[in-house]
């Protein structure tokens, strides 16, 4: 058989916490392009790249570290995993778990996550619960359960969700070969933003890279806990995956901030759409609206002065459009857009295309 990308756990072996006798309960996450991105280089005269997680087997970066915590879970005897989800980990918790042969559990906010999304827990047969409540509801109850019942949690408080996670900053390091100047990413739980942090470190340590980036993170302006400084007690934001108002990893990723000099910032649910439209539109990278807001903070960044020519930047983006694709189908003043209906017929076909035969 001819070689393939094994997956995180295979490829990156001697670096994660696993042995010859960890289960490895793959479907082949990771290896995601890193794509040049001019349309955005010509905006910041940087030289921005974007690594696009929306090509992960469930369509998220979630997989790299799911790939990691259900086969420990695996490893350590779980029939069955739980989860709290704004939509992401609920899928991807999902396909793992039932490739494994176990069971999960998983608790969203109800009417909160996007449809791509639920479809995909249900298609792959999880226990899908709406809850009446909020994210942070779901994950203080999640918690709760597995403390006190036989199911593993595999939110991002399970340490193996971010080891799986960092592999996303060593294949960076792997293609510029050495870490860039600046890294962005969205921030709901702030689980990526460490684990990112963490792989350039660990690729630092290494000699593989000769610096940290400064990392950036970015949460939606009605759920931005970590940039005022407190917990946003009902957090709203059209950017349904970062809905979150208490992050998990809040004192992990202040840490991170602080070494790498990196920055929190918020940005208004209006910019996050325009980046959206500038991200599909004129790069051709399609994402779902908590993805975009990395776009937007580059941009805010760059206008602040903040990124200087020539610089290096790294945007994640970490989930795919088509999750999410109703925002594609709106004008920026919130009309729907309907595609034009014709007649099947050529002559009328290239009239309304606005073409002359030759
Ligand atoms: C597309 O699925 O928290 O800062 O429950 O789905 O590591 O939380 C999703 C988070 C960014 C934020 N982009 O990452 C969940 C969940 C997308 C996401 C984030 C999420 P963290």
């Amino acid at each position: 058989m001819a070689n393939q990308w094994r997956g995180v756990l295979r490829e990156y072996a001697d670096r994660l916490d696993i042995t010859e006798k960890t289960p490895i309960i793959t479907l082949g996450e990771g290896g995601t392009p890193l794509i040049r991105a001019a349309a955005l280089e010509a905006r910041t005269g940087a030289k921005v790249w974007v690594k696009f997680e929306g090509m992960n087997p469930t369509g998220s970066f979630k997989d790299r570290g799911m790939t990691m915590a259900v086969s420990k879970a695996v490893e350590h005897g779980a029939k069955a995993v739980i989860c709290a989800s704004t939509g992401n980990t609920s899928a991807s918790a999902a396909a793992y778990a039932t490739h494994a042969g176990i069971t999960a559990a998983v608790l969203v906010p109800e009417g909160k996550i996007a449809m791509g999304k639920l479809a995909q827990a249900i298609a792959h047969g999880a226990e899908l619960l709406q809850v009446q409540g909020n994210f942070d509801d779901c994950l203080d109850i999640a918690r709760d359960l597995a403390a006190n019942y036989p199911v593993h949690l595999v939110n991002s408080v399970n340490p193996d969700r971010i080891e799986g996670q960092k592999t996303a900053a060593f294949e960076v390091v792997e293609v510029l070969e050495d870490a860039p100047d600046f890294h962005i990413v969205p921030v709901g739980n702030a689980g990526n933003y460490t684990a990112y942090f963490r792989g350039y470190s660990e690729e630092l340590a290494r000699g593989e890279s000769t610096k940290l980036p400064r990392m950036f993170g970015f949460q939606a302006e009605g759920s931005a806990p970590i940039v005022l400084g407190h917990v946003v007690k009902s957090p709203e934001t059209i950017a349904s995956a970062i809905r979150i108002g208490n992050p998990a990893s809040w004192k992990l990723a202040t840490a991170a901030r602080e070494t790498s000099d990196g920055y929190f910032g918020a940005i208004s649910d209006a910019k996050i759409l325009e980046a959206h439209r500038i991200l599909s539109s004129e790069v051709g990278i399609f994402v779902e609206p908590a993805s975009a807001i990395s776009v937007a903070g580059l941009l805010e960044r760059s206008d602040a002065g903040i990124i200087p020519k020539g610089a290096t930047v790294v945007l994640t983006v970490t989930g795919h459009g088509l999750k999410d694709p109703q925002w594609a189908l709106r004008t920026p003043d919130g009309s729907d857009i309907k595609p034009t209906i014709v007649p099947a017929d050529t002559t009328e076909i290239a009239d309304v295309l606005g073409l002359r035969s030759v």
